[in-house]
């Protein structure tokens, strides 16, 4: 098979180590072709990723704080400015506040759904608007999103409400580029041991008791997602937009 991301540019936001989603997603689009530009989140974040970027041979590493418009923009304006033309994106982005993820829903302060919300989902929004103009012969946008957005999962909580209004945004963004070659998407992974994962008390039951459900009978495995994110991303995926694609060992259909 040729590779299916051969000349194509992606930008993917969100790796933080090697356990993020966003990694095992550079690794299968690089695998396909594909020219690398990673971004990471603050100084903490810079050596991994650099070291990361080297490993996968990433054209350029950038810092990149979503919840500032400014650094946004600088980014949309280095691409543009080296003549690069980007092909596809990758959002693996979300944040809430650890008491969020603990509390009933109930208790959820203000502050902490608008957090999420930022972080979250208008992210996607603001990425969306920066890199669309650098779309010019069309492209692909994936975000990643869980099952806690449709169903009530114990402690997803605020992340269950910004993952509704993500998969939400991912129809209206999709609606409003579709016209200029714009494909936009959301992959819902089953849970995987991210870092964020580890933030999550309990998380190895919740995979034991998805693996003994899942219709495979087993978790996802990160790199299944950075498949299903390069068919999203290639030519083959080129009449799905607006979507929502389940890579979650087929957990999603149970009731029982
Ligand atoms: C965040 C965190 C976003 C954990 C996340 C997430 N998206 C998926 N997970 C993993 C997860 C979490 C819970 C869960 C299942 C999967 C933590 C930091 C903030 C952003 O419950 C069954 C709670």
């Amino acid at each position: 098979m040729p590779a299916l991301l051969e000349g194509k540019t992606a930008l993917i936001l969100g790796i933080a180590n090697k356990w993020s989603l966003a990694y095992a997603i550079a690794g299968a689009f690089r695998r396909e072709g594909a020219r690398l530009v990673l971004t990471y989140q603050g100084a903490r974040q810079k050596e991994t990723v650099e070291e990361l970027g080297r490993e996968l041979d990433a054209a350029l590493v950038r810092p990149c704080d979503v919840s500032l418009d400014e650094e946004l923009e600088r980014l949309a304006a280095e691409l543009q400015g080296a003549g690069m033309r980007l092909d596809a994106v990758v959002h693996s982005i979300a944040f809430a506040q650890r008491e969020d993820l603990t509390r009933p829903f109930a208790e959820t302060s203000r502050q902490g759904f608008l957090l999420a919300q930022d972080i979250s989902v208008y992210s996607l929004v603001a990425v969306a608007r920066m890199a669309a103009p650098l779309m010019t012969e069309g492209g692909s946008i994936t975000t990643l999103s869980y099952l806690g957005a449709n169903r009530v999962i114990p402690n997803y909580n605020v992340m269950g409400v910004a993952k509704a209004a993500l998969e939400a945004a991912v129809r209206y963004l999709a609606s409003d580029l579709g016209p200029r070659g714009i494909r936009v998407n959301a992959i819902s992974a089953g849970p995987v041991k991210t870092a964020s994962a580890r933030a999550v008390k309990d998380f190895s039951t919740i995979l034991d008791f998805v693996a003994q459900r899942a219709p495979l009978r087993r978790n996802t495995d990160p790199a299944e997602v950075g498949d299903t994110a390069v068919f999203l991303a290639s030519d083959l995926g080129r009449g799905v937009t607006a979507n929502v694609i389940y890579v979650d060992a087929g957990f999603q259909a149970m009731g029982l």
